[in-house]
């Protein structure tokens, strides 16, 4: 039984808490840390045997954690790691790995420091399985080339700290993991777009929706809409133009309602609901792996956090100037393939 370390029980950690305490196997908390204390003993009051350790450092360092799961905030990302890989335990770390390229530089320099491969990062959509079959849709070339792809990602409310920033390394990221992943391809260019704001966004350091445009090495054109507080739903859609057709991402099943001269069906607001599928998959398979001594190939490594973190500066960049701006990708090193 895997010996979990868990770092931040927000609103996603706390999902992930009980994701692991009652949905996975293999696995079982055995320490939680947060810098609200009322709150995180709150949520493993109902569960005997777990602790709660104020500093993070001390329950990476705990004899009897054996991985550390980190769903603190985005800044704290980068630290947690580099101190769970000096102790040599598997991870579980929240995207982004950092909210810049050379945070994340930091973690894979740290994780290769170690030899040995410790991370998988939580970009919960490579265990989706709707993404999976439009990748090997993609991939089986039965539509011919992929030439474009349009996709959007709505949230129905906005966290306070939004900005600009987290609009890009928060949620943006997700896009760019996902299509990067989808179409086996790197981005080398990135443009942001602002158009008009929504009038619900009252913070001036936000822009509401914006659209970031990625080019991928092929010369593949990847259009994300992020519009981070839409107010009617969460929502997230790819469409992927090939050559010879376009591939569709379902939209979550739900029931059809006629009524009163309307047929309509209905949306969630809830992300971690609408993805809870894929979160309960990436878990089981970090355990798996952790338990087996190693990590899964499926999920996404610390150098692919690093590869979104590298087109997240250079969206950041983009905002700032308006233009075209170059994603500044290296080769991937030999113990990341
Ligand atoms: C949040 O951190 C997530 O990971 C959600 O999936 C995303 O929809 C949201 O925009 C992020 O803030």
């Amino acid at each position: 039984m895997l010996k979990v370390g868990l770092i931040g029980v927000g609103s996603m950690g706390t999902q992930h808490f009980l994701r692991i305490m009652n949905v996975i196997s293999g696995a079982t908390v055995v320490a939680v840390s947060d810098i609200n204390e009322a709150h995180a003993k709150e949520v493993i009051a109902p569960y005997e045997g777990v602790r709660y350790i104020a500093d993070p450092i001390e329950l990476i360092r705990d004899p009897e954690v054996d991985a550390v799961v980190i769903v603190s905030i985005d800044s704290t990302h980068e630290a947690y790691c580099i101190e769970a890989i000096k102790q040599q335990k598997y991870i579980f770390c929240e995207k982004p790995l950092s909210s810049s390229a050379a945070g994340a530089k930091a973690v894979v320099d740290a994780e290769m420091a170690g030899g040995k491969r410790l991370i998988q990062m939580g970009f919960n959509r490579r265990f989706d399985t709707r993404y999976e079959e439009l990748k090997a849709l993609v991939a089986s070339g039965d539509l011919g080339e992929p030439m474009v792809a349009h996709c959007a990602h709505r949230n129905a409310t906005y966290a306070p700290q939004y900005d600009d920033v987290t609009a890009v390394t928060g949620t943006a990221v997700h896009e760019i993991d996902i299509m990067s992943w989808l179409v086996g391809d790197y981005f080398t260019k990135a443009q942001v777009i602002f158009p008009k704001s929504s009038r619900h966004v009252q913070n001036p350091n936000l822009h509401d929706p914006q659209i970031v445009l990625l080019t991928t090495s092929s010369g593949m054109v990847v259009s994300c809409e992020i519009w981070v507080n839409c107010q009617f739903a969460y929502d997230v859609r790819c469409e992927v133009l090939c050559e010879d057709g376009t591939a569709t991402l379902p939209r979550p099943a739900r029931v059809d309602v006629c009524t009163k001269q309307l047929n309509y069906t209905g949306m969630t607001t809830d992300g971690g609901g609408y993805f809870a599928d894929s979160y309960n998959r990436e878990f089981q398979a970090w355990a798996d792996a952790c338990n087996s001594g190693t990590v899964n190939e499926a999920a996404a490594s610390a150098w692919d956090g690093y590869c979104a973190a590298v087109t997240t500066d250079a969206c950041l960049k983009a905002q700032k100037s308006g233009a075209i701006e170059p994603v500044a990708l290296t080769e991937r090193p030999a113990f990341y393939k």
